[in-house]
């Protein structure tokens, strides 16, 4: 489980909106790749960058920033915002991106979709970002009148093996987060899932530590800046979380497979992978092989 604090970069500077509203804006910093220093000399190993501009356009506006980013510090960095073609993949990719989302695209161009998934496999994560339980888009400006479970359960069986996942109502408000609600995304989509939207403190971080089978990361980004969330604090609780969970697979002989992702369904219940963990099936049979 890793904690990937986020930069909103609009206009070229590190904001937060209020559930996402464009006109909802507070400015924490003038320059993201200083905010980035800052968060790597915290502890980071990630971070997880939105490009406002691009979410809202359509295409990609802070890629040079971006790549300020990754040429000013060693972290690995998730991108999303505005990313609908291949040539624009290749660009991040390139640059040394190591997690590319798409959002919007996953619902407006879905042929791009699976070929990007053909071309990029594990370096992309589907991004999905519900209000009242419908997928938005477009900055989220639009709903797009799909159910989120459903797309959930689409993407999984697509083939993305990283799936972030936004409860907008509380994304920017410092709420807390709904931990339940992330064990069932990860259960629809079949492997852990990457907690966004409404972190608040180290509670929360504990809470989603809890059930870290279920979670590759959780992503925070008001409650950083507003200081209620201590950073540093929040990798140790995250590395903590991912030993218990790395003991408990070796303890309870599950297979390498199931170590290597993380299975999403029941897996602690009587120490089996067996009941069709994952939507591809890669653990049925599977378990209480290895070690
Ligand atoms: O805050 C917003 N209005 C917003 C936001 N944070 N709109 C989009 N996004 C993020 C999504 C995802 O990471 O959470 O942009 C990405 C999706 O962009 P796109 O252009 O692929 O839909």
């Amino acid at each position: 489980m890793e904690l990937l604090p986020a930069i909103d970069i609009l206009g070229g500077k590190v904001v937060r909106l209020a559930k996402g509203d464009y006109d909802a804006v507070t400015i924490y910093n003038d320059d993201p790749v200083a905010q980035a220093r800052e968060f790597e000399r915290a502890g980071a190993r990630w971070i997880h960058v939105v490009d406002l501009d691009g979410a809202r356009t359509g295409t990609p506006e802070n890629i040079e920033t971006i790549e300020r980013i990754l040429d000013g510090t060693f972290l690995k960095v998730e991108v999303g915002g505005g990313i609908r073609s291949l040539d624009t993949i290749k660009r991040l990719y390139d640059a040394g991106v190591s997690r590319v989302v798409l959002g919007t695209a996953l619902v407006a161009n879905r042929d791009f979709a699976k070929e990007a998934l053909a071309q990029y496999g594990d370096l992309l994560a589907a991004g999905i970002d519900a209000k009242d339980g419908e997928v938005a888009v477009e900055g989220w400006r639009e709903g797009a009148g799909v159910p989120a479970e459903e797309l959930i359960a689409e993407v999984g069986k697509m083939g993305f093996k990283h799936l972030i996942f936004t409860d907008i109502a509380r994304d920017g408000m410092q709420t807390g987060i709904d931990t339940q609600r992330y064990v069932e995304i990860a259960k629809i989509f079949g492997h852990p899932v990457i907690a966004s939207g409404g972190v608040a403190n180290n509670n929360d971080i504990a809470q989603l530590g809890e059930v870290a089978a279920y979670i590759e990361g959780v992503i925070a980004g008001r409650a950083v800046y507003e200081g209620t969330l201590n950073v540093a604090q929040g990798f140790e609780q995250c590395d903590a979380a991912t030993n218990k969970v790395i003991a408990r697979f070796v303890r309870d002989k599950h297979c390498g497979e199931c170590m290597g992702d993380g299975c999403a369904d029941g897996l602690f219940e009587d120490g089996a992978c067996e009941g069709g963990v994952r939507t591809d099936g890669t653990c049925e049979g599977g378990a209480r092989n290895a070690y």
